[in-house]
């Protein structure tokens, strides 16, 4: 089986081997990426209670997978940046050494497949053979992983042969964790309950992830490699790997803007990836490029050019909608996978915020009935679909092009209730990386404890960076020497809210009307106002006109600039700041003292 029928490749058969000879399975299978074999795991997960099929009638070719309570989201305290030395790794990541790690993966991954198939899973991230591109392969024992990263990635027997005879990739391990004995019945969702690792040999660029099946932490090409290990190589090689969505916009008169904008997870992404422009923008197109990551290199015409490394959508579920996200209902209409969302009784799927009236009788998302009013939620807060790009309605010409697209503007942006106007613009490069720097998020629900509370997300990278973030935002001072034609950078903050909890501005689709402005920035055809904080429209530059009862006193509120909030923030900022200590650079220093005396 392990051999050379799939690859003449000396070193991926040799390494094969040796995680095979550790991990001891009964089986091993090269993926070849054909539906018929996604197919045939599908049926066989459908078999041992993994999987449900959804109604064909209602969700063509599609599932639902229910994980175990225990593993819903990403593990960032068992996530670790194994350097060398502590410092490359910095204090916003765990380290430990990587003598000592190995030793403890060593450990946990002998045997750890027992019972199971070692899946081999070759994936691009980028259009194949593209000069941005590059390849991984990922040993996994999960079936789910299996279908999930056909879906997301390029993946299969096609990027064995771009790979070559002598091809390198970048090694990805995964287990659940959950080696079967002999008879033992497997669960429908293994997992490891005790011991869970998401580790990243920096120096090698080598990835090992234990006992969790969930996301980020088992999909090994999304965040461990497209983001941690990717901002290495980045940062060696002098590009940017970054949290970022790309979208395309095309005014009526067919002038085509790009733009990529890092909020952090769960703020939007996907939302303005996907915008739907409001009634007023006749003849505006927006088109998807990416919904959750970029890899932005300096191009030949002086500009920054971006690809999106994935080939699929790991969404949100709850809180989509065919108002707040109609595409997004349409890329998962088919040919989707469902995880921890609630089941229907004709077998179709259901989360908070799909409709406005739930109905009568669910499945939750851990398998009891559910009935509105019962006091638990449907789906999980971190319910998610995985669905092709291909299926997205509003997909960008470009998006498989492998140059990438030329991007216009960056914008950061995080979830603030408080503080943070609606949308400004840096003064330059420095002050833009100065605000992605500082930029804050609260937490969500499903940060334990920390509801409301604002923690420093910079550019959104905070659980995504594989080095130290002080190093990190001196490669952003850096590649500025690199470009001619640099991006103009911007912040936004969709979520600030009035004194009552309400909304100061209606996001979604209606996010086009700061986004025009934007562009309007980008091509020089508006006017702003010289502000402490950067440029800012005045209100009437934002068109309001049609947003159902909205008025310019609550836009004004929207933009306003609050002086003593202000000064809390820059407190809140000295966190971050103090930690980095050594590694940051003087200009964002400088950039802090200058905003204190604009204030
Ligand atoms: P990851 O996939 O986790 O990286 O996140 P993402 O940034 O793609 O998140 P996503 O687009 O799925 O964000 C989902 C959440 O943001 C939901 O709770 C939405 O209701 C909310 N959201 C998105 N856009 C807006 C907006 O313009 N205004 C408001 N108020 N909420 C929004
Ligand atoms: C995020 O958490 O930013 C995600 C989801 O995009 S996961 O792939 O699980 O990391
Ligand atoms: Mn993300």
């Amino acid at each position: 089986m392990n051999n050379s029928e799939f690859t003449t490749n000396q070193a991926l058969l040799d390494w094969v081997e040796e995680v095979r000879a550790l991990c001891q399975p009964e089986a091993v299978h090269w993926c070849d990426g054909s539906k018929e074999e996604s197919d045939r795991l599908s049926e066989q997960m459908v078999a041992s209670g993994t999987f449900t099929r959804l109604n064909p009638k209602k969700r063509p070719n599609s599932y639902l997978a229910l994980s175990d309570p225990g593993d819903v989201a990403r593990v960032e305290d068992r996530t670790y940046i194994c350097s060398k030395r502590k410092r490359e790794a910095g204090p916003t990541n765990n380290w430990m050494a990587p003598a000592e790690m190995r030793k403890k993966l060593q450990g946990l991954f002998a045997g750890c497949m027992r019972g199971r198939t070692l899946y081999v899973i070759p994936f691009s991230m980028g259009p194949l053979g593209s000069p941005i591109s590059h390849i991984g392969v990922e040993i996994t024992d999960s079936p789910y992983v299996v279908v999930n990263m056909r879906i997301m990635t390029r993946m299969g027997r096609a990027v064995l042969d771009v790979l070559g005879k002598t091809g390198t990739f970048v090694p990805c391990v995964h287990s659940v964790g959950a080696p079967l004995a002999p008879g033992q019945k497997d669960v429908p969702w293994p997992c490891n309950k005790e011991e869970k690792y998401i580790v990243h040999y920096p120096e090698t660029r080598e990835i090992w992830s234990f006992g969790s099946g969930y996301g980020g932490n088992a999909l090994l090409g999304k965040k461990c490699f497209a983001l941690r290990i990717a901002s290495c190589m980045a940062r060696d090689e002098g590009w940017m790997a970054e949290h970022m969505l790309i979208v395309g916009v095309e005014s009526p008169a067919g002038e085509k803007t790009y733009v990529a904008a890092a909020f952090p997870s769960a703020c939007g992404k996907t939302n303005f990836a996907m915008l739907i422009p409001p009634a007023e923008f006749k003849g505006w197109k927006v088109t998807t490029v990416g919904d959750d990551i970029a890899w932005i290199k300096p191009g030949a015409d002086g500009r920054l050019h971006a690809i999106n490394p994935e080939a699929g959508y790991f969404g949100v579920a709850p809180g989509t909608s065919e108002k707040s996200n109609a595409n997004a209902l349409k890329c998962c209409a088919r040919d989707a996978i469902f995880t921890n969302v609630a089941l229907t009784p004709d077998g179709d799927v259901w989360w908070e915020g799909l409709t406005d009236e739930p109905p009568a009788k669910l499945t939750d998302w851990t398998g009891k009935e559910w009935t509105p009013g019962c006091g638990r939620p449907a789906a999980h807060a971190n319910a998610r679909f995985t669905a092709p790009m291909a299926n997205n309605p509003v997909l960008d010409s470009a998006a498989d092009d492998p140059n990438g697209v030329p991007l216009s503007a960056f914008i950061f942006g995080g979830r603030r209730a408080t503080t943070m106007p609606l949308v400004f613009q840096a003064f330059n490069w420095i002050h833009g990386t100065y605000l992605g720097a500082t930029m804050g998020s609260e937490m969500t629900a499903a940060a334990a404890g920390g509801l409301g509370q604002v923690r420093r997300d910079p550019m959104a990278m905070l659980p995504f960076a594989g080095y130290n973030m002080g190093e990190y935002f001196g490669h952003w001072l850096e590649m500025r020497k690199e470009i001619a034609r640099p991006p103009k950078i911007f912040h936004v903050n969709w979520f600030r809210k009035d004194d009552d909890g309400k909304f100061l501005w209606p996001g979604f689709g209606d996010n086009m009307r700061v986004l025009k402005w934007i562009l309007d920035r980008c091509h020089g055809s508006v006017y702003a106002e010289e502000t402490p904080l950067g440029w800012m429209p005045r209100p009437e530059d934002i068109n309001i006109e049609g947003i159902p009862n909205y008025d310019a006193s609550t836009l004004e509120a929207a933009l306003a600039i609050d002086v003593k909030g202000w000064k809390r923030e820059l407190m809140l900022q000295d966190e971050l700041f103090i930690d980095l200590n050594a590694d940051l650079p003087k200009e964002l220093l400088f950039q802090r003292e200058l905003l204190i005396s604009r204030l």
